[in-house]
């Protein structure tokens, strides 16, 4: 059957023809996440190679890569360790069942995943995303606290604010009020501390903004109402991404710890965006001083390139849990794809690709750059705020009266048709380029946005 092109994919089909790429018949089918399905649509991107710094469009047009896919391609795209890797794993071994068996890959990864994680976390436990490590970590903590005869620590604290994936879990704890409200009760029994940020004392901060250690403290107040002997554990980003690049203020993160370790309270960072240099040092933990009991990542351990997450552990922590027969399963979690042998496989390959080219330390020094480019922009109109961190950018618009998150979505458009890809969250723009990013991309993707936010008004 000749099936109808879509109007809207018809301007793209020639250009497709001379890229050599096939254009889908139907726009109709694919329910796209995480976006304006009817917008997209009417005018759809589609993408369809990428190498470096660069995507490929179906025009043929190349466009420059300024968030690293989601904030995962840290090492740029295309590399051929990686590559290899996935394409030599899939033909020798395709799957192997995690659960009572497991594949060689999945403990040298493990094995490498320690190395580089702040000292202490010396466990690693894989999942397929950072949702599902979020949900992972958190079961860790409460069954944590019940095999060590403190059952009744179950609550959980996340912060207003916090994105946490989209799981029931990531969601309870998360405080994200778009990414909640449509969906229930959620966790029960779920609380958050207030977040940190302050455009009134902290707008324009170069790095960890002044003022806001004190926030911490929220921390007792919930202490106080519910009692630590119920508290569970505490999850938080170093540095928040999805709502809008919160950089925590100076002092705060060491505050947080001290308070959790005082009342026995687990304290749980999701590095799914921080981790894997993106703050100048393998993990934020590391860049802030400030070591977790359980740190979750994901994004940047396989590149982007084979979904994976993780949820490295304190040693003591698994320890606990090796009580028993020993023919019983200490831990009843896992999926059906933890440690998958091509996730491993891009992971080897990503973690030496970061090694031979010192990218897990790079946005310490390119992140001046950037930081030098985003703070010009102070000044364009309607910008209210910069923040950054590492390799990490934040551009905060006043939003248009009556339509919030509106122009930032226009910014979005204005530079993506101008071939630079940035990513909005509400009003604020937030860049998180591949970590080979070299002052000319630097240079371009500030000019571009710098004349998208003058053109969108
Ligand atoms: N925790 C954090 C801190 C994240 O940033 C997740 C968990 C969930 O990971 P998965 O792999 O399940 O998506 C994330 C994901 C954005 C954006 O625009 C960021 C994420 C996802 C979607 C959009 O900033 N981060
Ligand atoms: N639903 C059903 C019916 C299943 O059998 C399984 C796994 O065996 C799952 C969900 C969970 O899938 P996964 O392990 O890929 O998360």
């Amino acid at each position: 059957m000749n099936k109808a092109i879509d109007p809207a994919l018809m301007h793209a089909a020639e250009a497709a023809h001379s890229t050599g790429s096939t254009l889908p018949a139907s726009l109709s089918a694919y329910w796209m996440p995480f976006t304006a399905n009817r917008q997209f649509k009417q005018s759809p991107r589609l993408l369809v190679r990428a190498e470096g710094m660069h995507y490929e469009d179906v025009h043929g047009r190349r466009i420059l890569d300024g968030v690293a896919g989601l904030w995962c391609v840290n090492a740029g795209h295309g590399r051929p360790r990686i590559v290899q890797a996935i394409q030599q794993q899939a033909a020798r071994m395709d799957f192997c069942p995690p659960f009572q068996m497991a594949h060689p890959k999945a403990f040298e990864l493990a094995e490498r995943l320690v190395q580089i994680a702040p000292a202490g976390l010396g466990k690693v436990f894989f999942a397929n995303s950072g949702s599902e490590a979020v949900d992972t970590a958190l079961k860790m903590a409460l069954a944590y606290h019940r095999v060590r005869g403190e059952g009744t620590r179950t609550r959980l604290i996340g912060r207003e604010r916090g994105y946490h994936g989209v799981n029931f879990g990531g969601i309870s704890v998360g405080g994200m009020v778009g990414n909640r409200k449509t969906f229930g009760l959620g966790v029960a029994g779920v609380d958050h501390l207030r977040h940190t940020h302050d455009l009134q004392r902290n707008a324009f901060s170069n790095g960890q903004p002044a003022y806001g250690a004190e926030l911490a403290d929220d921390l007792e107040r919930l202490v106080a109402l519910h009692d630590a002997s119920n508290i569970a554990a505490v999850i938080v980003e170093p540095v928040a991404g999805s709502t809008g690049v919160l950089v925590p203020p100076q002092g705060y993160l060491q505050r947080l710890r001290e308070l959790c370790t005082l009342h026995g309270i687990l304290l749980i960072f999701d590095e799914v965006i921080t981790g894997f240099g993106r703050t100048g040092q393998a993990f934020a933990a590391q860049t802030f001083g400030v070591v977790p009991d359980l740190l979750v990542c994901a994004k940047g351990l396989t590149n982007g390139a084979v979904p994976m997450g993780a949820v490295l552990v304190r040693d003591g922590i698994h320890d606990a849990f090796m009580t028993g027969p020993e023919h019983l399963i200490e831990f009843p979690h896992g999926y059906t794809y933890s440690a998958h042998p091509l996730a491993c496989a891009a992971g080897l390959g990503t973690l030496d690709t970061y090694a031979e080219e010192g990218l897990l330390t790079r946005a310490a020094t390119m992140g001046k750059t950037l930081a030098d480019g985003v703070h010009s922009l102070k000044g364009e109109p309607g910008v209210i705020d910069v923040r950054n961190i590492g390799l990490v950018g934040g551009i905060e618009l006043t939003p248009r009266p009556g339509e919030p998150a509106r122009r930032a979505f226009d910014v979005f458009l204005d530079c993506y048709d101008k071939g630079v890809l940035v990513r909005t969250t509400g009003d604020t723009i937030a860049l998180s380029p591949p970590l080979i990013i070299e002052p000319s991309h630097v240079d371009q993707l500030i000019e571009t946005l710098r004349g998208a936010i003058r053109r969108v008004q």
